[in-house]
């Protein structure tokens, strides 16, 4: 039998000490490669973190053909892994960091798994536009869905702007991503599933089929807009929404 704790405490560490790790040589489904990630999360938990909420992967076209998988994903967020708006980082806590534009959703209210986009739309308090940084444990940044799974869904850190009032028209609203003056990447929001509120609708589906459903108070990470850019030290990195205001982070070395 495949012993899913050992391959969590063997990602565990990889993160933790920011050393990557060989893809899983065991094979594992789906279903296992979860079970993997909550026993890697029920470490962090252990070591004191404490659960905010979820992000979802592979939420746009971009993120799936840059990374050559097509089904949507969802990790755990921690409260160590958020970054504040205008903060700086060191290169160190990661092995080689990326980065996408986001929108962060807080909930108001509990979701159950089955909700429609308008259910989903009344359960959001507040919006923010986002940066998740994302880190795999996996030397060259290679996975297959399981492996991905398992390591969390790649999820490492994230940085929130100023929460804002709920706008219905996401969809239609210009997402970029710049490295100082430079825009790197732009779409709008209907890049993910054609609206950003569909990944919150998956989003409640799948905490809540892993038997922690989402609940007020939660932050839900959208997911990638556009693909991923590799974090530059030295550049003020930003994401900005139409209308939603902007977030961004600095990383440095030795910071
Ligand atoms: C997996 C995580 C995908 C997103 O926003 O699509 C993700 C990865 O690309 O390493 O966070
Ligand atoms: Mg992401």
């Amino acid at each position: 039998m495949t012993d899913l704790a050992a391959i969590a405490t063997r990602l565990d560490d990889a993160a933790r000490h920011a050393k990557a790790v060989p893809q899983l040589s065991e094979p594992i489904s789906l279903d296992e490669a979860y079970q993997v990630q909550a026993l890697s999360l029920a470490r962090r938990h252990a070591r004191g973190e404490v659960p905010v909420g979820v992000k979802m992967g592979f939420t746009s076209f971009a993120k799936m053909e840059q990374m050559g998988i097509d089904e949507v994903i969802w990790g755990r967020l921690t409260d160590t892994m958020h970054v504040a708006d205008g903060g700086t980082v060191d290169m160190a806590r990661f092995v080689h960091p990326r980065i996408e534009p986001e929108v962060a959703f807080l909930l108001g209210a509990d979701l159950p798994a089955e909700v429609s986009e308008e259910e989903a739309f009344a359960a959001i308090e507040a919006m923010a536009p986002a940066l998740e940084i994302i880190d795999s444990r996996y030397e060259n940044f290679r996975f297959s869905l399981s492996d991905v799974v398992a390591d969390n869904s790649s999820s490492s850190a994230f940085v929130t702007g100023a929460w804002r009032e709920p706008v219905a028209d996401l969809a239609g609203r210009k997402f970029s991503l710049s490295f100082g003056d430079d825009v790197r990447q732009s779409d709008t929001g209907a890049a993910i599933l054609g609206d950003p509120v569909r990944s919150l609708v998956r989003a409640a589906r799948l905490a809540a089929g892993a038997g922690e459903p989402l609940r007020k108070g939660a932050i839900v990470l959208a997911g990638g807009a556009t693909a991923a850019e590799t974090v530059e030290p030295g550049v003020p990195i930003s994401v900005a929404i139409e209308g939603l205001g902007n977030a961004s982070v600095c990383f440095a070395n030795g910071a």
